[in-house]
């Protein structure tokens, strides 16, 4: 006997509305900042868990479901293998090998290689209308590692990149002007990591550029400040780390941000690991890294025409020359 009592008469059938489906696969620290997130920020109707560690990845489905009272309604299901992604719209890469101590990047590059070599064929064959989302470090090569394996067009296959570290700068130059980040338009772009590169020529605040803000308030505009500012952002996750031993919030809203955009068809502008080859004089290899992207329910719609001085330019392509030398040795 069911629950509820139907109401009298015949009625046709509600139209059909598809659900958003999302995949979070790797539910450690960050994997699960961003399931937490995008369920509070009701981006989804479904979010399907994926971890190898099934202990794991069942307390934590638990966990999340157990909140139900509190949130939108969210289907949340997982599975130790990717049977639960299927049909998904957004596919979340978190899981990654971490660095042992001593080891070096380029072995652990090789170690999480081997681990999207078996991840990415299975999770594009079953939801081969996708959109890929990396986070797993290094988010940038591990990211063009995902669209070769994936066979999936460029558009569908996008890096967290320096989303991250764009919000960490706005933070910064806010928190130094005593002003809401919200109103600071700020992009790092190129590696996510230490050659990441600091737009200052195209920061603006509340619409003036930020170099005439500062004389304008009479701040004096010193180029080490500025430095130091940038020095603060690529150190930012270091220092999280050394303090709590990982980072999670940050990156939770920052890819709950892209989720939106994507999902909801914002075409708003992210700095995201996207196929650069042809931006910006970038024009040896197929680098990925992270440009002002647009982004919308097909994916990366463009990437914009920021004005780069020379340095920049400059430091830009010795980013992308830096990535190119990683991918070269990977084989794939
Ligand atoms: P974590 O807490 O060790 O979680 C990783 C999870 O992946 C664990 O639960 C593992 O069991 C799981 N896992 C491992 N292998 C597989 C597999 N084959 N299939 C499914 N799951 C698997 O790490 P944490 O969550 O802290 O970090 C995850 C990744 O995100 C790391 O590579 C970080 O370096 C990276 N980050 C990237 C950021 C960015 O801005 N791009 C920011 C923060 C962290």
């Amino acid at each position: 006997q069911s629950f509820f009592k139907p109401i009298q008469g015949s009625f046709p059938p509600p139209p059909t509305s598809r659900n958003t489906k999302i995949s979070v696969v790797g539910v450690g620290n960050v994997g699960m900042a961003i399931a937490q997130t995008i369920l509070t920020q009701d981006l989804a109707d479904e979010i399907a868990l994926v971890d190898i560690n099934a202990d794991k990845l069942r307390g934590e489905m638990l966990d999340l479901q157990h909140a139900a009272a509190f949130l939108p309604r969210t289907k949340i299901s997982a599975s130790v293998d990717y049977s639960s992604t299927l049909g998904s719209d957004l596919v979340i890469v978190t899981a990654g090998a971490r660095q042992i101590p001593g080891e070096s990047r380029l072995n652990l590059m090789q170690r999480n290689l081997a681990l999207f070599s078996k991840m990415i064929p299975p999770l594009a064959a079953g939801s081969p209308e996708t959109i890929l989302l990396i986070v797993s470090n290094p988010v940038d090569v591990l990211t063009y590692v995902a669209w070769k394996l994936s066979g999936f067009p460029s558009n569908r296959v996008i890096g967290s990149g320096t989303n991250l570290d764009s919000s960490r700068f706005r933070f910064l130059i806010a928190d130094h002007l005593d002003l809401n980040a919200q109103d600071v338009q700020a992009y790092i772009v190129g590696e996510h990591g230490d050659s990441s590169v600091a737009l200052w020529s195209s920061i603006s605040v509340g619409g003036v550029p930020i170099l005439s803000f500062l004389e304008r308030q009479q701040i004096a505009y010193e180029k080490q400040t500025l430095e130091k500012i940038h020095k603060e952002v690529v150190q930012g996750a270091y220092e999280v780390i050394s303090l709590k031993g990982y980072t999670s919030w940050a990156i939770g809203y920052s890819v709950a941000s892209l989720a939106r955009s994507i999902l909801r068809d914002q075409r708003s502008i992210h700095p995201v690991s996207v196929l650069a080859k042809g931006f910006y004089g970038i024009d040896g290899g197929e680098p990925f890294l992270s440009l002002p992207a647009q982004l919308g329910r097909s994916g990366v719609l463009g990437v914009t025409n920021v004005h780069l001085t020379e340095e920049e330019s400059q430091q830009l392509r010795e980013s992308a020359k830096t990535i190119l030398e990683v991918q070269s040795q990977l084989g794939v």
